[in-house]
């Protein structure tokens, strides 16, 4: 009798603790979907200069077309104003589209997001044109180096006859080019000591974009060049894989390469547009008034770039003098930087294109 009792009281006890323990479970399961909830929201607000996550789903705010704009520089570069001013102008317009802009390679660096352009996976992207040699040899013109005497010359072919014909070559690569936006003069920094000369180069490790020009360059100047991606760019100068960059000062200044560089040279060397490119696929799916609308808010907000790209540049240059040791590389030692690389003015003009260079070199003459 005891014991029936016993194994009674056991069973109950037991029983009262799976009840206990079943509970709990469905109090948790109701937090987590309360703290998806609520994240979730916050995830789909971007505020048009779109977060990752708005990329990957793709904004459906409504039957607008996205436009995702990829640029490797941060939200401080006059890239950025320049793209936020074409979103701007693009929404005031019409509501076909909606405009979101990834800035700092959250996308992809130059190279790869022309690439995704190609495949359809994204409709825009900013690069400069030195990765573009890649797609387009004849773009390799821009990266010779002391071609281009100022930028109102550099506007001006652009934006003239060479400047249409460089855009017609994007065509059979699958792109479409809107715009001649600015990146800007290239100027050397670097941590290891201050370069007055062409002979302060020697064995510098300096970082180039991914192109054989500037890679013959810096190594017909006596450094020891290194090809990387934007994106890649900052850690290795923190961490010493290279000793110096070269980029222009807004860059410079604005992706706090003072912060990791301690010298730098007012070089010059070349003078780097960007190209508004969108996957022609898309580009063709547009109505004329689109494409028109498309076009001319590119170009817009292209003057805007170079604008404020001009001002930040001088903004900037002043404020990397506190930061950084400046060196003005004189007259004398400019020509021999300039005699050093004429050998891969020859080299490349092959690859380039003899006419192409010619012609671009004739152009230059003529607005100089
Ligand atoms: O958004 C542009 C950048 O991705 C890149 O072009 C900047 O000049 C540049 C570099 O050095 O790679």
């Amino acid at each position: 009798m005891k014991k029936n009792w016993l194994l009674l009281l056991t069973v109950f006890v037991l029983m009262l603790l799976i009840a206990a323990c079943g509970g709990s479970d469905e109090e948790e399961g109701n937090e987590e979907a309360s703290a998806d909830e609520g994240s979730e929201t916050e995830e789909t607000e971007g505020d048009g200069s779109g977060d990752l996550e708005d990329f990957a789903e793709g904004s459906d705010e409504d039957s607008a077309q996205t436009l995702r704009i990829s640029i490797g520089v941060n939200d401080k570069h006059p890239e950025y104003e320049g793209a936020m001013k074409f979103k701007e102008l693009v929404e005031e317009q019409t509501d076909d589209f909606n405009v979101e802009v990834y800035h700092s390679g959250q996308i992809a660096d130059d190279r790869a997001a022309v690439e995704m352009l190609q495949l359809g996976s994204l409709e825009i992207t900013i690069p400069s044109t030195s990765p573009m040699v890649n797609f387009v040899p004849e773009y390799g013109v821009f990266d010779l180096p002391f071609t281009m005497p100022s930028a109102e010359v550099a506007d001006q072919v652009l934006d003239g006859e060479f400047g249409d014909k460089m855009m017609g070559l994007l065509e059979d690569q699958g792109l479409v080019g809107l715009a001649w936006w600015e990146n800007g003069f290239r100027n050397l920094t670097n941590d290891a000591k201050s370069v007055e000369s062409i002979d302060d180069l020697d064995g510098l490790k300096i970082r180039t974009m991914e192109n054989d020009i500037h890679l013959d360059a810096w190594e017909e100047m006596g450094a020891n060049p290194t090809p990387m991606a934007f994106t890649e760019l900052f850690s290795a100068m923190q961490q010493g894989t290279v000793d110096g960059q070269e980029n222009p000062y807004p860059t410079i200044e604005l992706e706090n390469y003072y912060e990791v560089q301690d010298y730098l040279s007012g070089t010059n060397h070349v003078y780097t547009p960007f190209i508004f490119l969108m996957d022609k696929n898309l580009w063709d799916s547009f109505d004329e008034e689109q494409q028109t609308l498309l076009k001319e808010a590119a170009v817009e907000a292209g003057e805007f770039n170079r604008q404020r790209s001009r001002e930040v540049a001088e903004e900037s240059l002043e404020n990397l003098k506190e930061d950084m040791e400046f060196s003005e590389i004189s007259d004398e030692e400019m020509e021999r930087f300039r005699e050093a690389v004429e050998p891969v003015i020859e080299k490349h003009k092959d690859s380039i294109g003899a006419d192409i260079v010619d012609e671009y070199l004739a152009e230059i003459e003529k607005y100089e």
